[in-house]
């Protein structure tokens, strides 16, 4: 992993963590996933959709992502802007 994407990474997990519970909870996924639509200008997910995205990042079944489930998620949103 590069040492940008991981320092691009822990940014965005920090600034999406708003109650600063060191865990993206599924209103501030619901927040990251809507503003990287924006950014990349595609439609935004609706609310499966962002159930369905943090089932499949939620390794531990705890119905929230850690910073190293995020590495997978941000990597996922990473190439898809890059793609952009
Ligand atoms: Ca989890």
């Amino acid at each position: 992993m590069d040492a940008n994407f991981k320092a691009v990474a822990e940014s965005q997990f920090t600034k999406y963590d708003i109650n600063k519970s060191n865990f993206i909870e599924l209103g501030e996924l619901k927040s990251l996933m809507r503003d990287t639509a924006k950014e990349i200008g595609i439609a935004p997910p609706d609310d499966d959709e962002i159930q369905e995205t943090l089932k499949e990042f939620d390794e531990n079944k705890d119905k929230k992502i850690s910073l190293e489930e995020f590495w997978n998620l941000f990597n996922v949103l990473y190439q898809m802007k890059k793609s952009k």
